[in-house]
């Protein structure tokens, strides 16, 4: 029997509660065995009854033990309310009154981590998105806002630290060897931003005055034995709060901040209001136990969660459906600051590429949505790149068409018009076009369509003017059956055959679209395509110019643009604007690699040599991490994306022997770069170092491939003993992992003695199961034995991911294999984790639902694992909603 009881909730269905919930005071009385929750919360009727109405109150509830129920004060008869599984329902209430509700849980047995759970030997929530109804029966939704005192009560011994939003207003001792505290939180805020911690933790404190003045606590607490790793996070939290206040005029406004770190955690973090709890993967680094892009996710998430404080909690949504006005705001917020601290050209390059790879997967398969949905069966589904990464994207190009100085200010008048409400997208839209006096009209159509648009573009030269016709279309979706035009930014520029940027002011710009020049980068012109067609005209060259399109990545499409290979390795050696060097280079090389261009292979062999004589001259992390990027082939992922119909062995294949060739071709280049790179020098988590040991870790890479025999008994050997950082050691490890040669003993040996050396550090023995997962030469049999093994625990979401998560989605020449074994193996391990973890299993499982996309020879296995789900006896609403769209999607395409 499969779940047949999924309910759609619709966006336009949105209605105001009766009820106002003004306050609600929880006391949390935790035991070994269970937990009892008294909620005692003040209502009042939002506009008053009419004649024939009478005031009823609908509250949510899951998993709750309903001990009673009270109206100011006088206990009801079970028949005075109805139960289900999912609410409490309350009839004839007066206008004001005060409810009060006992509740019994059980977090020990809460392995669905969300509600109130125990995470190794600690107690924690996570309310987002319907959480809190776990807790206790509540108007467990967005628009509720109250002000919430929490008293907690516990073990004294086994739980010294007893955490909650806001401020700490009293700590008592009890008599029986428990204590109690209450904390005030002054901020109404809804629920998903409620948050209690117990347990037994040690803190690292900091201080920060903010621009006003105040003086702010800072605390990170963890269990003891990670408590050293915790100074970096603390670091970049200082850092985002001084740039939230220069860069949005945004100050933190409680005396207290608080991160948590706890070890079982479905997503990176969480910014409950005062109370942020983190996962430990997300706040934890040091040089032994983070990679360089863990450092650098510890100082993204860190920042986005404190940025929450404004966009999310000051300012929150109205309903589900305007998630990403937080979501996709705090992503660009959380991109603009990384780019200040590392780099904007290496940042912007990261983002792209993950876009492009997976964001444009998602918005072209059955799970593709508008960044504003019209309806959901499970909101934890909807935390996806679309309303996150699409988000973000969108608002990006609002601060492009207004300006900086406009942006601004419309993020300043957003703030102090919505200021302790729910808003909508709507809001945020309004909010920009008053402050810039520009119309966002037809720019809107980004939040309600779905898929990624399609930008063509035809040029032509006649006489110093060139022509470029711009054309867009967008495939009907069934959430946008009937697409319209978008507003699509095109930043450009011109560089002439001496490799010069042309400055655009000594041109003139016309056509039926409109134009502006822009100074960034320099010598930009930024055209705007309102329709399905336009033209734009420049007059006034010497030369034919090369067009560097779409700078910086203006407008998040896809591109058809037919021009000979060598305008773009034009581009590529000589564009001003390092973003789209690396754009061109990886257009070249999709080219050649997916068959649209024949023969290509020399050409990016001369093009990696120039690249790689001006890597070893490349001074200043800025152009470090350029050529790092640039020196790396376009991801698997990102192949796949380019192409119509997916042909996983015949992409690999292609894509192995390019890099082969360059690897042999280039090997000397490859060797000096190695040598100009490698640095004994102690660690430090600076974009300079980090770029410097991407070069030198890629150099490895490519001198292994040309010769693995010769250097897997040297080089790479070395740099995993000697390394003084997981980076480095990782890298050699996962080049042991994938080298032919150095399978049996050698990579046995290895394998174990990383093991004994970090088995205690839960974070670096994910990786250790990540690298064997990702392996080219791991295949089922292989992630079986990982499964398998004594410490593989699929409970834990991070391990759960390392090893299953690794092996469905960065292992794709296994994961693919052609007679199924791949898929059965996903449907297995997800099935049991459905019961539970129901949010994970549904993230899991997606790789699947892209059947389609694939040749027909994938699509039937793929498909037959899809339906083997659907075929088991109840699957949860998570993964009964992933799992039917990806069949829907079949029975449409079949
Ligand atoms: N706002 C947070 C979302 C989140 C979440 C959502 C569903 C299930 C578990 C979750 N944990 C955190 C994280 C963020 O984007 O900031
Ligand atoms: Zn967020």
């Amino acid at each position: 029997m499969t779940q047949t009881t999924a309910v759609t909730v619709r966006r336009g269905d949105y209605r105001p509660t009766e009820y106002a919930t003004d306050s609600i005071e929880l006391t949390v009385e935790l035991t070994e065995e269970d937990a009892r929750v008294c909620a005692v919360q003040q209502l009042r009727r939002r506009l008053p009854l009419k004649a024939d109405e009478r005031g009823r109150l609908h509250l949510d509830g899951q998993d709750l033990e309903l001990e009673s129920v009270a109206i100011d004060g006088q206990k009801l008869s079970s028949n005075a309310y109805r139960v289900d599984d999912q609410s409490l329902a309350l009839m004839d209430l007066p206008d004001a009154f005060e409810l009060t509700i006992v509740t019994r849980i059980y977090p020990q047995r809460n392995t669905s981590l969300e509600g109130l759970y125990r995470s190794s030997h600690m107690f924690c929530t996570q309310c987002e998105a319907e959480g809190f109804r776990k807790i206790t029966y509540y108007q467990d939704r967005p628009d509720v806002l109250a002000r919430f005192t929490t008293r907690i009560r516990a073990d004294a011994e086994r739980y010294p630290t007893l955490l909650a939003n806001g401020n700490l207003i009293a700590d008592e001792q009890l008599g029986d060897g428990r204590r109690e505290v209450v904390w005030e939180d002054p901020y109404p805020k809804p629920s998903y931003l409620f948050a209690l911690v117990a347990g037994d933790l040690a803190s690292v404190e900091d201080r920060f005055t903010t621009a006003s003045g105040r003086d702010v606590r800072l605390i990170i607490y963890s269990e003891p034995h990670n408590i050293d790793q915790c100074h970096y996070a603390m670091g970049a939290l200082k850092r985002s709060m001084r740039w939230d206040e220069e860069r949005y005029g945004r100050e933190y406004d409680l005396d207290l901040f608080m991160i948590v770190a706890v070890d079982d955690f479905n997503m990176g973090a969480m910014e409950n209001k005062g109370l942020n709890i983190f996962n430990t993967s997300c706040v934890l680094a040091t040089p032994d136990t983070a990679t360089d892009a863990a450092h650098q996710r510890v100082e993204a998430v860190v920042a986005h969660e404190y940025f929450h404080n404004w966009s999310g909690n000051r300012v929150t949504c109205r309903d589900w459906f305007q998630l990403s006005l937080k979501e996709g705001f705090t992503v660009y917020r959380d991109a603009q600051f990384s780019a200040d601290q590392n780099g904007a050209t290496a940042k912007r390059i990261e983002d792209v590429n993950f876009l492009r790879a997976d964001q444009f997967a998602e918005d072209a398969g059955p799970l593709a949505h508008p960044v504003r949905p019209e309806s959901y069966q499970e909101i934890s589904n909807f935390y996806t790149m679309t309303v996150y990464e699409k988000g973000a994207e969108v608002v990006r190009m609002i601060d492009t068409l207004l300006g900086p100085e406009s942006f601004r200010r419309g993020s300043d008048l957003y703030f102090d018009r919505h200021d302790g409400e729910a808003a909508t997208v709507e809001d945020f839209v309004r909010a920009m076009e008053a402050a810039s006096n520009i119309s966002l009209e037809r720019f809107r159509r980004w939040y309600s369509q779905a898929g990624t648009p399609e930008l063509t573009v035809r040029e032509s030269y006649v006489d110093g003017c060139l022509t470029l016709d711009f054309a867009q279309s967008l495939r009907p979706t069934e959430a946008s059956p009937n697409p319209e035009p978008l507003h699509l930014p095109i930043l450009l520029g011109f560089v002439d055959p001496g490799g010069q940027v042309v400055d655009p002011s000594t041109l003139e710009l016309g056509g039926s679209v409109a134009s502006e020049l822009r100074s960034k980068p320099p010598g930009s012109v930024l055209a705007h395509l309102l329709d399905a067609a336009g033209t734009l005209t420049v007059t006034g060259f010497q030369h034919r110019p090369v067009v560097s399109l779409l700078r910086g990545f203006s407008t998040p499409v896809r591109v058809n643009y037919e021009r000979p290979a060598d305008q773009l390795r034009h581009l590529v050696r000589h564009d001003a604007d390092g973003f789209a060097r690396w754009d061109a280079l990886q257009t070249v090389m999709v080219d050649v690699l997916t068959g649209s261009t024949s023969n290509g292979d020399d050409a990016i062999v001369d093009l990696f040599a120039d690249l790689l004589s001006q890597a070893l001259e490349a001074r200043g992390p800025e152009s470090l991490s350029l050529y790092a990027n640039m020196l790396h082939l376009p991801s698997e992922t990102y192949l796949f994306e380019q192409t119509p119909v997916i042909d996983v062995a015949a992409l690999i294949s292609r894509r192995d022997a390019l890099e082969t060739s360059l690897a042999v071709a280039l090997e000397p280049q490859w060797r000096a770069l190695r040598e100009r790179y490698f640095s004994n020098a102690a660690y430090e988590p600076t974009p300079e170092a980090m770029a410097q040991r991407s070069l030198s870790n890629q150099a490895l890479n490519m001198l292994t491939l040309a010769d693995p025999a010769a250097l897997v008994g040297d080089d790479v050997l070395a740099q995993l003993r000697q390394a003084d950082n997981l980076t480095e050691r990782m890298a050699a490890l996962s080049l042991l992992c994938n080298t032919k040669a150095a399978q049996g003993a050698l990579l046995e040996a290895a394998l174990d003695d990383f093991y004994e050396r970090w088995k205690n550090e839960a974070l670096v023995l994910n990786q250790w199961f990540q690298v064997q997962a990702t392996s080219r030469l791991s295949g089922v049999d292989a992630v079986t034995a990982l499964v398998a093994y004594e410490r593989f625990d699929a409970l834990n979401p991070n391990r759960a991911r390392s090893v299953i998560g690794a092996f469905a989605q960065a292992n794709a020449r296994n994961f693919h294999q052609r007679d199924g074994a791949g898929y059965r193996w996903l449907a297995e391990q997800v099935l049991p984790l459905d019961a539970s973890n129901p949010q994970l299993a549904a993230r899991l499982v997606q790789p699947l639902v892209r059947w389609q996309r694939f040749a027909p020879s994938y699509q039937r296995p793929m498909r037959a694992a899809l339906e083997s789900l659907m075929d088991s006896a109840s699957l949860s609403n998570d993964l009964y909603e992933i799992v039917s769209k990806g069949l829907a999607a079949s029975a449409q395409a079949g």
